[in-house]
């Protein structure tokens, strides 16, 4: 398969020049299992790990490889060596889950992010979690889209009511709704296809994802998994992360539906997600008002007014909230790496004078 068709453009072939002689060959990861990871290359799929020198160098489990990633492989035996990771255009990531504080990248170089819900009347569709979901999509560059799956389960005016409550979160993002089961609606997601695009697929568990992957794909590759009778919530059906390559050299990727939404990016990426909230803000007061108690708050003059919802309000908050003490957390770390480095250093120059002196 050629590169391009694997998603490979003028930001990766920039990067990969400082290594051209290097025998080093460029590669897109399409499966990970543990820290073995499936990569395509120009000559065909292989199975690859890291370095011994890169896992030195890796400074946290963001750094290693995701599915999406271009990364750099030498080798020629079963197992290629992937020796490093090309710097990515946008990602997917959140707070991983656990005690340990550090990012997981879910999936990266991703032009479009499928923000899927679902209309079965169970909880797979809710404006706060959209609202949630929107915040963490742009927070790492790619483009959102919603899709509102199983409109064969609704009647025309629950379409309508399901339509208007997503656009009220929405803003300018598109929403589209479609069916994977009998395909209506999916030539919209198509249209978005284009060649040498890829796209990914996220939203809680039993909403369809890798339903939807299927309808494109026009085979039952993906397991998909029947929700919980008593309500309604997926069984956490998939489980890995995976790049599919469609027909016309587009890509998607299945992702498993996330327990835990936690951003982990900055509270700037607040603002696409909640852009009435953003723009009122610029007429408040005090220029860092935090919309919560100061005098000549425009935010909560629009919420007393009812102009927004109090609902909408309180998860921006509460987003914000998670976000600020994320953001306390990273300098936290930043300082400790800082101090544990300097250690280092002073220790290393101690030596060096020491055997010096003698
Ligand atoms: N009626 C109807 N059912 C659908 C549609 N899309 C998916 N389903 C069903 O919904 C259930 C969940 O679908 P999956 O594709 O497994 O959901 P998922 O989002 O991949 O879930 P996880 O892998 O657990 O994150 C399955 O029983 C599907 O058959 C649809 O458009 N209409
Ligand atoms: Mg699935
Ligand atoms: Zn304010």
């Amino acid at each position: 398969m050629k590169l391009s068709d694997l998603g490979w453009n003028g930001f990766f072939e920039e990067q990969f020049r400082r290594w051209s002689g290097s025998g080093l060959v460029p590669g897109r990861v399409v499966g990970e299992a543990g820290y073995i990871y499936e990569v395509e290359t120009e000559t065909g799929r292989c199975s690859a790990q890291v370095s011994g020198h890169f896992q030195y160098i890796a400074a946290g489990r963001a750094d290693y490889p995701a599915v999406g990633d271009w990364v750099l492989l030498r080798g020629e035996s079963d197992l290629l060596i992937i020796e490093r990771v090309l710097d990515r255009s946008s990602l997917f990531s959140r707070l991983a889950a656990g005690k340990r504080f550090d990012e997981q990248v879910i999936a990266s170089n991703i032009d479009i992010m499928f923000i899927v819900a679902s209309l079965d009347g169970g909880r797979n569709f809710t404006q706060r979690g959209i609202e949630r979901y929107i915040v963490m999509v742009s927070d790492g560059g790619a483009k959102p889209v919603i899709i509102l799956n199983k409109c064969d389960l609704c009647s025309e005016s629950e379409r309508t009511d399901f339509i208007t409550t997503a656009r009220a979160v929405a803003g300018d993002i598109p929403v589209l709704m479609v069916s994977a089961k009998t395909g209506e609606g999916m030539e919209l997601v198509r249209e978005l296809l284009e060649q040498g695009v890829t796209a990914a697929f996220t939203g809680p568990s039993g909403a369809g994802k890798s339903a939807l992957i299927n309808n494109l794909l026009e085979r039952d590759v993906q397991r998909t998994g029947a929700l919980r009778e008593d309500d309604k919530r997926g069984r956490h059906t998939t489980t890995r992360r995976e790049l599919f390559p469609l027909g016309n050299c587009s890509m998607v990727i299945d992702t498993p539906g996330l327990r835990e939404l936690r951003p982990f990016g900055d509270t700037e990426s607040l603002d696409a997600a909640f852009t009435e909230i953003a723009e009122a803000a610029e007429e408040c007061r005090f220029s860092d008002c935090s919309h919560t108690d100061e005098p000549g708050c425009a935010v909560l003059q629009l919420v007393s007014e009812g102009e927004i919802e109090y609902a909408r309000y309180q998860n921006y908050i509460t987003i914000r909230n998670e976000m600020m003490s994320l953001e306390m957390m990273k300098s936290e770390k930043g300082r400790l790496e800082r101090k544990a480095r300097d250690k280092a250093l002073s220790k290393l120059v101690k030596n060096y004078l020491k055997n010096h002196e003698k």
